[in-house]
Formats: C-alpha cells, structure tokens, sequence
C-alpha cells in the first residue's frame, strides 16, 4: 500500500527495535518459508526477494510462497528469484516443510489469506518482519517490527548488513523496489535520512533507478490509458468539492477495450485536486463484486472509513470489497465518506 501513515521523517524512536531474536532464527534454523499480505506489492515482494538471497547466503532452504500470483508489473522479479504462490489444486497449496514461517510486510496472519490455516498447521515458528504500526500486541514467536523504517525491504537490509552478508545486484534491486514503492518514489512523508542513505547505497553497489522505473511503470498495455480516460470521464465532487469520486463499470471497460488493473495512476490524478481531500475509486473485478480504493491526503482517515464496509488498510491508503450493484455500493459509501468530512469539519 501506499502513502502509509508511518511517523514524519525525523521521528526517532527512544529505543532501537530489538533485532537478536530475528538474527538468531535466521542463523539457527534450516527450513523457511517466506509469505506476506494477499496481493503483494513491491515493497512485500523487495522484502521477500531480499531475504531469500540473505538466506541463500546462509546456506538455507527457502520458499517464496505467497496468497496471490504475482501481479505483471513485479513479473520481473521473478528472474532472478523463484516467486510461488498458493496452489489451489494441492491440498496444502503446494507450500511444503518449513521449521519457520516468517511475514513480510505484514503483522497479522489473517492477511495471508489461505497461508494462515497452513501456517498454523505446521505449528513452526512464526517470524515477522514488517515496519506497519501493530493495533495491539503481535502474537508471534520472533518478531521485528519497526514503524520508523520507511519500508519492510530496508529491514532486511539492515538485516543483512548486520550479518555482515553481501546481496546479489537482484536483492538490491529489490530492496530499491521495497524502498520507491512504499514512499512513492521519495515524495511520501515516510522519505527519511535513512531512505535516501540506502537508495545511495544501493545505486552505490549497481542499481540503476531508471532501469527499475522503466520495467515497474513503463509496460502497461495499451488499453491501460483508454481505462484511465474511461475512470476520469465518470468524475464527479462531493462534500463542497472535497471528495471525488470515479468508477469503472465492467461493460464499459469491454466496450472500449480498456484494462484498468492498476488504480494508482487515477487517484494521483484526483489526489493532485488541491480542494480534494479523499478519493473513493470504485471498480468492478467480477459482476456484483464492487472494489473501492480510498485515499486521504491526511486530514481524514480512510482506514476507519473502509473498516465499516469489512475493508481497511491505512490513514491514507485503505481498500474495501463489498457486494451489490456498482450504483447501490457508490451511494452507500459516498454517503458515509460525505457524512464524515461534514462532520470533521464542524
Ligand atoms: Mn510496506
């Protein structure tokens, strides 16, 4: 997800994060199996990448198994580095033996999908690694979570700089992936000294930032535009100009032969909109199935806005599915989203 309501550059934690307990599972055990949050972005696949080659490099067995198949955009990543994901036709979703289980830009097994029950099956040590702000005590074996960490590649950077373990140029290919992804390319509040300290780093050792950017945002099909043009052309401001709101219906996006699979590009065009404060993106995966992407430019938090349609996320990023007609979901949330800036603003 982007634009994560992580603390402003600069904060400083009172205490570094305690790392001994990750460092010793990663030395001690043999067997590891790498997963994180359904639909994973770059900075979960940079984490995972990144961390199978710190593992490699200590002679390990280790599986990417993650809930969903990799989205095209990441394809790339798979070159280098065996990506897999829940099998549906195998009983255990072909994940195999592991002594630890460790999550990825993600703190809560539930959010691996049909990994969780798997997970707790083996009844093997749960390890996680992620930099969201916990709601509440993490309930696992080993755990290193640091919210002050721009993204969750930099952990197993930091990981593997204190093993004293050099990355193949893949795995610093991703921890850069991990690094743009979650600060959307060094513009996020979440770019700190130790964002621009690494991305140094890396370019340092061989990464080449327009090389990345070309293969990660510059091979959409040429429908993806004609879906852009199909989203923007349905614009309408709600709440004195405050909200926007867009859809992409199914039949629509047929007619005009347009793909919309990527939503991001739309809600920075509408997120640019200096009186716009939220964006509610709505499209339509499957007939009756409506997905909704909200942001929030920080002043309202979307987070709690999706939670009361079974979603959630972020203060500024959160998603929800909800069943039903595209008209009867747009007019039950655009009323909640009105409902809550009117009242915010009283
Ligand atoms: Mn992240």
């Amino acid at each position: 997800m982007h634009q994560l309501d992580h603390p402003r550059a600069g904060d400083a934690l009172t205490t570094e994060p305690d790392d001994s307990a990750i460092l010793r599972c990663l030395r001690e055990r043999d067997r590891f199996l790498l997963t994180g949050h359904v639909r994973a972005d770059g900075d979960c696949l940079g984490a995972q990448v990144a961390l199978y080659h710190l593992l490699k490099a200590l002679g390990k067995k280790v599986n990417i198994i993650n809930p969903d198949p990799i989205a095209d955009r990441y394809q790339f990543m798979t070159k280098d580095t065996p990506i897999g994901h829940w099998d549906t036709t195998k009983s255990d979703g072909g994940v195999g033996a592991f002594d630890v289980a460790c999550l990825l830009d993600c703190a809560i097994l539930e959010r691996t999908g049909p990994m969780a029950d798997r997970i707790r099956r083996e009844k093997a040590t749960i390890c996680v690694v992620d930099h969201h702000q916990p709601s509440g005590a993490v309930p696992f074996d080993v755990e290193w979570i640091d919210p002050t960490a721009p993204a969750s590649g930099v952990l197993v950077y930091r990981l593997a700089k204190k093993l004293g373990i050099e990355l193949p140029r893949c795995a610093l290919d991703a921890v850069f992936i991990s690094l743009t992804t979650d600060t959307g390319w060094f513009k996020y509040s979440n770019t700190d000294r130790e964002t621009l300290q690494s991305a140094a780093d890396l370019v340092g050792a061989g990464v080449q930032p327009a090389a990345i950017f070309e293969k990660l945002y510059q091979q959409f099909p040429p429908e993806y535009p004609i879906g852009i043009g199909a989203a923007l052309g349905t614009l309408r401001y709600e709440a004195n100009g405050r909200l926007a709101v867009v859809m992409v219906r199914r039949e629509e996006l047929r007619k005009l032969n347009a793909d919309l699979a990527e939503t991001d590009d739309v809600l920075d065009i509408l997120r640019s909109v200096s009186r716009v404060d939220v964006v509610l993106l709505f499209r339509e995966p499957q007939l009756g199935r409506i997905k909704c992407s909200a942001r929030s430019k920080g002043s309202l938090d979307v987070n709690a806005l999706m939670k009361n349609f079974g979603g959630g996320g972020h203060m500024k990023a959160a998603g929800a599915d909800l069943e039903g007609s595209m008209d009867a979901v747009v007019d039950r949330v655009v009323k909640a989203a009105v409902h809550t800036i009117n009242a915010a603003s009283k």
